[in-house]
């Protein structure tokens, strides 16, 4: 009749504690196999990142390939109302359409470019050249028109180029020549403008520095560009 009614939280301590082992031999199992599904989810992701991103570059490349292709070189060398002989890769320029520089200037963009590499001249001469061709010393005015003048030099390789900057009014105060206006882009070589001499005043694109922008004396005979627009 006084049986003692059993209570739960009676249970010797040792049964509590092996209940409380096999718990956390469970979450430690459920743990491991849920961080190796987690490191296999992560490395299939990556994988799937880096064979997308292999797509796009693959389909850049073909895309421009094929830009590049039907569109021939990025400047064109060629002559007033003359259509441009077919290249072996099909039609130099624009198909069928007039270009709007003078033989022996080179088209980018909306300027025309000639490339003076043999018969080199100090820097005031040069600009002269220019003028008298209708042009002037070329003026960079932007990273792209820098990368197309560094890039064409290099068909030739001179040592150096005059461009159409001086500081020769006054010290470390650079100008271009066409219009007088201040560098709003630059790409000097290191250490360059320096002033060498107290003697450096015209703007150079030179080999040895990748054609990065050099103060030079002026006096010296150089290749040189000129631009018209
Ligand atoms: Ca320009
Ligand atoms: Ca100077
Ligand atoms: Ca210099």
């Amino acid at each position: 009749m006084n049986e003692r009614v059993e209570n739960v939280y009676d249970q010797p301590m040792k049964d509590h504690n092996a209940s409380n082992n096999d718990y956390s031999t469970l979450t430690e199992a459920w743990n491991s196999k849920h961080g190796e599904l987690y490191k296999a989810s992560m490395k299939r992701d990556r994988l799937m990142i880096f064979l997308i991103v292999m797509q796009l570059i693959c389909l850049s490349v073909a895309v421009a390939s094929i830009v590049m292709y039907f569109s021939g070189p990025i400047w064109n060398k060629g002559v007033v109302g003359i259509k441009e002989p077919m290249g072996d890769k099909g039609p130099l320029g624009d198909k069928g359409k007039p270009l709007s520089c003078l033989n022996g200037w080179v088209q980018f963009m909306s300027s025309c470019y000639y490339f003076q590499f043999n018969n080199k001249k100090t820097w005031g001469a040069a600009k002269d050249d220019c003028h008298t061709k209708g042009g002037f010393l070329v003026k960079i005015d932007n990273a792209v028109e820098n990368w197309f003048l560094k890039t064409y030099l290099k068909t030739e390789s001179p040592d150096s180029a005059w461009i159409g900057d001086t500081d020769s009014q006054r010290e470390s105060s650079f100008v271009w020549e066409s219009d007088n206006s201040p560098l709003t882009y630059t790409d000097w070589a290191p250490g360059e403008p320096n002033n060498e001499f107290n003697n450096e005043d015209c703007l150079q694109l030179r080999k040895r520095v990748d054609y990065k922008w050099n103060d030079y004396p002026c006096t010296y005979s150089r290749s040189y560009i000129c631009e018209k627009q």
